[in-house]
């Protein structure tokens, strides 16, 4: 029989493994209503209206459990996004908390609670390490968004690469407000614990107030993007009681996008503390960190974890072996995902000879730790660490009849890392900055919304028409 996932759930115990606000599940409660839901579960993907809540987090432990494909939903997906991921994955149903407002798009597929309590019973055998676990939707440069399907094996080992890194313990409590749609809180920061046998509390929704009242009543890790360090940074300086409760965490861990050295630089001279930094993606799960036993180097997002190869290739396809040069980072290794669903053609791309290419360009030095300088598309967004397809953004600005033409960029922002600027030529009368945004955020998700819009005549193109991003700015 292939290992448990999550050991603890079997062995049971009445340690507290969730909590979120008021309510929590020890393990024992949890394998019983966790348990309760997989034995109800059909055959076929399920759905999961993945709100930062108990709720999400049950329906996909009962998921794995059942060896049944969990496809998390963003509960504030856009009715266009939500059809694509719909007809793309033809989940059998979809697990929401009760009482939640579910959107139309959702009105064709039978729905159902997740319940909150459950008899104790044995839990059910587990399939297989190859077997699909969750299919986790990321956007590319251009079209809808792909699924990326994770196997059981990618997950067990990329956290267990990342205990051996962080030394993570069941020991650890953990604190984070991470949206659990996404690999960054779903699979580290609800599944990380449970794997490890230790505790997670949720905040629900991030804020300083909240990460500081956590790890003062015991919480030892923190996980957040970028944006959540910088306002932590922005605030510590002069909110001892804030400065005082990260100075005692055991690791504050950054992910998702890169942490600006003068935000490392705020928090460490507020609290004598080194945020560490590790470098993932969706498809690949976690690929470098700083070690929690290493030397902290900021600016870089570590060495490779254990069972991960990297290699960084240059232009002509060579791989790069001088230090301090850079290439596109390459990764093998059993963190990697299966394939993109239906998607054989983007599969078969997205590897050269079995190395998946991740687009990140970066440098090695020569101690082997790994350093992010840029990314091959410029098509990309990272805002607020939401990986955000320009292409993807203009398909639905085009379809607003106040817009004859549009391109999208990303910016520089302080708190967002990136900022999505909309580049229109309006048609007609010129349409609100927040009538676009209310668009793309209706069709879409509101993530994905421009923050600004810019009006112009006409996009610059060059001799073949193609519009120049460069020129734009
Ligand atoms: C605003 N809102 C709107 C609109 N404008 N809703 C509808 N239409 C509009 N026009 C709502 C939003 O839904 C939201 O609601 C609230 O107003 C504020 O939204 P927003 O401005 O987006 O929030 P923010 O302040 O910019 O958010 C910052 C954030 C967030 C909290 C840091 O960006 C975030 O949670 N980022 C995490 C991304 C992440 O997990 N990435 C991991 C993927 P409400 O307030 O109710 O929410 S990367 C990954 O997984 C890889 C593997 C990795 O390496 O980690
Ligand atoms: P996603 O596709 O949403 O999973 O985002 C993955 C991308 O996030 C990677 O390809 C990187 O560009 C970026 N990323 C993740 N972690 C880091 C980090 N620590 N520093 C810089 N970029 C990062």
């Amino acid at each position: 029989m292939p290992d448990r996932l999550f050991p603890t759930l079997a062995s049971g115990s009445g340690k507290e493994a969730l909590r979120f606000g008021d309510t929590s599940l020890t393990y024992t409660d949890l394998a019983a209503v966790a348990g309760t839901l997989a034995r109800d579960l059909p055959s076929g993907r399920v759905a999961v209206w993945a709100t930062p809540t108990l709720h999400t987090s049950i329906a996909v432990v009962a998921a794995l459990l059942a060896g049944v494909p969990a496809i998390p939903l963003n509960p504030k997906i856009g009715e266009r996004e939500l059809a694509h991921i719909l007809a793309d994955s033809e989940p059998v149903l979809v697990l929401a908390e009760p009482g939640a407002d579910l959107p139309t798009g959702l009105d064709g597929l039978p729905r159902r609670d997740i319940p909150l309590e459950g008899a104790p019973a044995d839990l059910p055998a587990e399939p297989a390490e190859e077997a699909p676990a969750l299919i986790v939707y990321t956007s590319g440069t251009t079209g809808p968004p792909k699924g990326v399907v994770l196997p059981r094996r990618a997950i067990s080992t990329t956290l267990d690469a990342l205990e051996d890194a962080w030394e993570w313990t069941a020991e650890d409590v953990l604190v984070h407000g991470l949206p659990l749609f996404h690999v960054h809180g779903l699979i580290l920061g609800i599944l990380g614990p449970l794997r490890r046998g230790g505790s997670v509390r949720h905040l629900g929704r991030f804020s300083t107030e909240g990460v500081a009242r956590e790890l003062a009543a015991g919480a030892t890790m923190m996980f957040g993007v970028p944006t959540m360090y910088h306002r932590i940074a922005g605030e510590v300086g002069e909110d001892p009681s804030l400065a005082e409760s990260l100075s005692g965490a055991r690791l504050l861990v950054s992910g998702s996008a890169a942490l600006p050295v003068h935000d490392h630089q705020r928090i460490t001279a507020a609290t004598g503390q080194r945020v560490i930094e590790r470098y993932g993606m969706t498809e690949t799960l976690m690929n470098t960190s700083i070690r929690a036993d290493g030397e902290h180097v900021p600016g870089t997002v570590g060495v490779p974890l254990r069972g991960v190869e990297l290699r960084l290739v240059d232009e002509a396809g060579k791989p790069v072996e001088e230090i301090e040069t850079v290439g596109e980072i390459q990764v093998r290794g059993p963190n990697l995902f299966t394939e993109y669903l239906n998607r054989p053609d983007a599969t078969e791309a997205a590897f050269d000879d079995g190395w998946f290419r991740t687009g990140d360009v970066a440098t090695r030095d020569a101690a082997g730790y790994v350093k992010i300088v840029g990314r091959k598309a410029t098509d990309l967004i990272k805002s607020g660490g939401y990986k955000i397809g320009a292409g993807e953004i203009e398909n639905a600005l085009m379809e607003h009849p106040g817009v004859a033409e549009v391109a999208v960029t990303g910016e520089p922002d302080d708190d967002l890392g990136e900022r999505i600027v909309a580049w229109v030529v309006p048609d007609g009368e010129r349409p609100t900055e927040s009538e676009l945004a209310d668009h793309v955020s209706r069709l879409l998700s509101p993530h994905k919304r421009p923050r600004v819009v810019r009006y112009l005549e006409a996009l610059p193109r060059n001799d073949m028409g193609k519009v120049m991003k460069r020129a734009l700015g």
